[in-house]
């Protein structure tokens, strides 16, 4: 991390001839349980990575907002001034990525933000250069990394003063209206309230967190990241269709959202409801009690305890939600027949990663397992790697 400050800071200098005010960095997320939850006011379980973004950033005299990543090189610097945002939200042709930090400076300009959020005709212009080491399309949460390293910087440099979670809802907003993907909380949450050895228990509808101790270190376990290559986005068809069958669900249950769904109504639900509308329901209701069963028995059982709660999730996703891949069915199952305690597809779905729970013993036989299985079924191979329950968004030591 030290060694990426430098190189961020550096490159800085270099495209700008200044120093940075500041460098503050977020990380990516796996979410341990709780998918597809988050947008029916349910519950989910999810914890910050030792993945970060880190966004150098300098204070200009202008209106203007510049932003620039690592990953993305040749491109010049991409900008608007500020109060244009409204504009190129409009107007939906910026670059990918540069549509994460714009957006975020756009948000918290908009209510969502309270009456301290940004007058965006008033606050100084920014230069702001991205680098990262969470891995895009899968499944990771880079996007919400992005928003959530810039939130933080903006809120700093434009003394907004706003918590954590207006900042997550900020990020939220950004994504929803002006990348126009229709997520919800649970990934900008992660990111801005992880805490190292700990998940974040989001009660999505009051927005109540807990901090819940994973102890995974003590219990000897790690968690394996499978990335299976395949990339997802959720700007496209099957995320929408997804979260459009759950409000069908919860429109014809006559209810607000999923979340009021009990696993006890489930009979009358599959009397009313079509088949594929029903195994939607289905998914988010039992889904919802998986994650207050994992939180049980994270804080009763231990995490050695959780395994088959992580296996019944995937098994929900891949026969109910029809969000999984072949890759990801073969990765889960090629885990837990080498060893792994449990493990399911993380996040959005539709390719991107899944997470295995494995005692540290068996990682390499985990990991040679998954590669073997892969190359049988002539699938790219994967990439592994561990992953470590850290801390959420912050400001990074000046150098
Ligand atoms: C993506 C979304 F961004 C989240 O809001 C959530 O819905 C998740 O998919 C599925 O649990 O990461």
């Amino acid at each position: 991390m030290s060694d990426m400050r430098d190189d961020v800071r550096e490159l800085f200098r270099a495209l700008t001839g200044r120093e940075v005010d500041g460098l503050w960095s977020a990380p990516g997320r796996v979410n341990l349980i709780g998918e597809h939850t988050d947008y029916n006011g349910g519950f989910v379980l999810p914890f910050a990575i030792d993945r970060r973004t880190v966004a150098a950033v300098g204070v200009r005299d202008d209106d203007r907002i510049r932003v620039a990543s690592t990953f993305a090189p040749d491109e010049p610097w991409i900008e608007s001034s500020l109060p244009d945002l409204d504009a190129v939200r409009a107007a939906g042709d910026e670059g990918d990525w540069a549509r994460y930090p714009l957006g975020i400076a756009w948000a918290l300009g908009q209510d969502v933000a309270g009456p301290r959020g940004a007058d965006l005709r008033a606050v100084p212009g920014v230069d702001i250069l991205i680098d990262s080491t969470v891995p895009s399309g899968a499944g990771l949460s880079s996007s919400a990394a992005i928003e959530c390293a810039v939130a933080v910087a903006l809120n700093d440099l434009w003394r907004l003063g706003l918590d954590r979670p207006a900042l997550a809802k900020a990020g939220q907003r950004s994504e929803n209206d002006f990348v126009g993907a229709p997520t919800g909380i649970l990934d900008q949450s992660a990111s801005m309230l992880g805490r190292r050895d700990h998940a974040v228990f989001l009660d999505c509808r009051s927005l109540q967190v807990e901090i819940v101790p994973l102890g995974f270190e003590q219990a000897g376990l790690s968690v394996l990241v499978i990335d299976t290559g395949q990339a997802h986005e959720h700007a496209n068809g099957d995320y929408r269709d997804r979260r459009e069958a759950c409000e069908r669900g919860a429109r014809e249950l006559g209810v607000v959202a999923l979340r009021d769904v009990g696993v006890g109504d489930l009979d009358r639900a599959r009397s009313v409801l079509d088949d594929v509308t029903f195994r939607r329901v289905r998914h988010v209701v039992t889904e919802d009690a998986r994650v207050l069963e994992t939180v049980r028995l994270l804080r009763e059982e231990g995490p050695r305890s959780i395994g088959a709660a992580l296996d019944a999730s995937h098994a929900s996703m891949r026969d109910d939600f029809e969000i999984t891949t072949p890759q990801l069915d073969l990765a889960v199952e090629t885990a837990r027949d080498a060893g792994a305690l449990g493990a399911r597809m993380t996040g959005g779905g539709f390719g991107g990663s899944a997470i295995a729970l494995v005692p540290d013993e068996l990682l390499s036989q985990v990991r040679v397992a998954v590669d073997g299985a892969f190359a049988e079924h002539g699938y790219g191979q994967p990439d592994a790697f561990v992953v470590r329950p850290s801390d959420g968004a912050t400001r990074e030591p000046d150098a």
